[in-house]
């Protein structure tokens, strides 16, 4: 991997990466540079890594679009700006691997919107969900648009950038903001324990889920039904799959049990 930019630390352990907004100064706000490393990491996941947590320094996870950098665009570049962030996260969304997500803090604007690119999202009691867009005479620019009325809804998007309405981890648990919510300082642990099931299953089948569920999610019924028959059978045509059900056949394999 090339050299990252100092505002993202990276560390593997074992077959799960971590990677972290390193800004804590400036609440991780996404500066070009940040949004660049993000777009160059996602598009080339280290060889070997099988799922990726996602975790900000310091108190916050994402203060959103740096906003010291905002005024110096003019119109032209503000819609490349924006392009260059739809990229960036499109790679997170539809790469190679899942991502999980530790949100904590201030999870804000474009802290938002990146939260909501990543495949599943663990939130510390802390964290809170904003959009400050709204009151500060902008849009939203990162696919916020697109993915966050998919989650949560579009009445509640449009209510919290409208009226600036905020939510807390327990509600946004409830909502759809994450799906997982956990004391504070427990998000880093939970999310690698999820990284770690996630890496233990066939790659085809988180690939297969990563790139066909949200599409499905849009395109009409009929396509999306031979859709799942082409993915299930490419899926269930691989080696790794045709072992994993002889293991349980042979009763080698965990029974799906509530735990
Ligand atoms: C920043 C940013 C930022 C902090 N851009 N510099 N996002 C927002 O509107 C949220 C703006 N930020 C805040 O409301 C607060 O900073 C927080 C609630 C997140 C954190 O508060 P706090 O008291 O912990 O920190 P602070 O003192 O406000 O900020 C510490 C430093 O970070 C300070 O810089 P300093 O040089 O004075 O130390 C802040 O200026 C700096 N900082 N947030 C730039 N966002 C693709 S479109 C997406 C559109 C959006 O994301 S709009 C939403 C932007």
């Amino acid at each position: 991997m090339n050299a990252l930019t100092p505002s993202l630390h990276y560390e593997p352990r074992g077959d799960i990466g971590v990677l972290r907004l390193a800004r804590a100064h400036k609440r991780n706000a996404l500066d070009d540079g940040i949004v660049a490393g993000l777009e160059q990491f996602f598009s080339a996941v280290p060889d070997g890594v099988k799922a990726v947590v996602l975790d900000g320094e310091g108190e916050h996870f994402c203060a959103g679009l740096d906003l010291s950098e905002l005024s110096e665009r003019d119109v032209a570049a503000g819609v490349l700006h924006s392009r260059s962030w739809h990229r960036a996260f499109e790679f997170i969304e539809f790469g190679r691997v899942p991502v999980v997500a530790v949100l904590h803090g201030a999870v804000v604007g474009g802290g938002l919107e990146l939260a909501a690119a990543c495949h599943v999202r663990v939130a510390e009691r802390s964290a809170y969900y904003a959009l400050p867009e709204g009151s500060r005479g902008i849009f939203l620019g990162g696919g916020g648009s697109v993915r966050l009325p998919r989650l949560i809804g579009t009445a509640r998007v449009m209510d919290m950038m409208l009226t600036g309405r905020t939510y807390g981890a327990d509600e946004g648990v409830v909502l759809g903001f994450s799906q997982y919510v956990v004391d504070a300082g427990a998000g880093l642990a939970k999310a690698v324990e999820l990284a770690a099931r996630i890496a233990g299953n066939a790659p085809m089948t988180n690939f297969a889920l990563m790139h066909v569920l949200p599409r499905n999610a849009e395109q009409d019924r009929a396509s999306g039904l031979l859709m799942e028959s082409l993915v299930s059978a490419i899926a269930q045509g691989e080696p790794e799959a045709k072992r994993r059900l002889q293991d349980f056949l042979e009763k080698r394999a965990p029974k799906t049990l509530h735990r």
